[in-house]
């Protein structure tokens, strides 16, 4: 057990490292998953670690789209299951949709550990474990996901999804919320909603305005939905990081956040 001091300037980016790593122990996450960990803080780390009011927006978007939604999926991969396991199932008891666990590399033994990890977490029924369905254009091993799931869904929410299959889901007329923290992927790219922001982060903030929304009308959502552009968001996030304007909180000036 590594002990992280919770006034080291890189504390929340190191629990989530040590949250990954032991994802990989308990067999839940992939090796890759630790790959994608690296990018995804490489990212994290050029928007300050912080949920832009764009990202803020879109994630409310995401909301209302969800409390619209006749079928919605939340797909789980080893990486959200995680460092997200609980914030997870809350934002799926909070919109009524379906969990279902959805492998890039799959394995039918991480499919079972990853849905007991989020049944520990307190969800009932975490689906993924049938895939009689398919989503046409992909391999059979990257395409099978539940018949009456992801195959039925209206709108999916597809946290780190691959570019091939966000643009497979699209093709078959899904709604797709993307939470991903770089803007220039193509599964941000491909969604309705994209989610510029750490999972970590944009998670629970979902879960929080779809809270804030409970019983808002139907026109009130979609009042919400429409004024929400997805252009504009992916390209304030990537102004975002290309100008820096984030607070490392050094205050040395020298580009860093060790505070030297
Ligand atoms: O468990 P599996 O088999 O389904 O595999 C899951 C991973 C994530 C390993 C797989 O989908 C994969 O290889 O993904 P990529 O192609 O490496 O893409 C990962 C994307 O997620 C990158 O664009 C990262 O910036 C982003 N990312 C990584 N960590 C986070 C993140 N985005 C938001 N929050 C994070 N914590």
């Amino acid at each position: 057990e590594t002990e992280v001091p919770e006034n080291h300037p890189r504390y929340a980016s190191l629990v989530t490292r040590h949250r990954i790593e032991a994802g990989v122990e308990a067999g839940i996450t992939s090796k890759q998953g630790l790959i994608a960990q690296g990018r995804g803080e490489a990212f994290d780390y050029l928007l300050g670690e912080q949920t832009l009011p764009s990202a803020d927006e879109a994630a409310r978007a995401a909301a209302a789209v969800l409390l619209s939604a006749e079928h919605p999926v939340i797909s789980v991969n080893g990486n959200v299951a995680a460092l997200v396991p609980a914030e997870t199932v809350e934002l799926a008891a909070a919109v009524d949709a379906d969990l279902e666990v959805n492998l890039f590399n799959h394995t039918d033994e991480r499919v079972r550990r990853i849905a007991d990890h989020l049944r520990d977490h307190g969800a009932d029924e975490v689906k993924g474990m049938a895939a009689d369905g398919e989503i046409p254009g992909l391999s059979h091993a990257r395409g099978t996901v539940d018949a009456d799931g992801i195959e039925a869904a209206d709108v999916v929410v597809v946290p780190l999804e691959d570019g091939d299959r966000a643009a497979a889901l699209d093709a078959m007329g899904k709604t797709e919320i993307v939470i991903d923290l770089n803007p220039g992927s193509r599964s941000p790219r491909t969604a309705s909603v994209p989610i510029i922001d750490n999972l970590i982060r944009a998670v629970p903030n979902v879960t929080a305005h779809a809270r804030d929304l409970d019983g808002a009308d139907d026109a009130e959502l979609r009042a919400i939905v429409e004024r929400f552009d997805a252009d504009a968001a992916l390209a304030d996030a990537e102004t975002a990081i290309r100008e820096g304007t984030f607070d490392t909180g050094d205050d040395t000036g020298d580009g860093d956040d060790t505070g030297d």
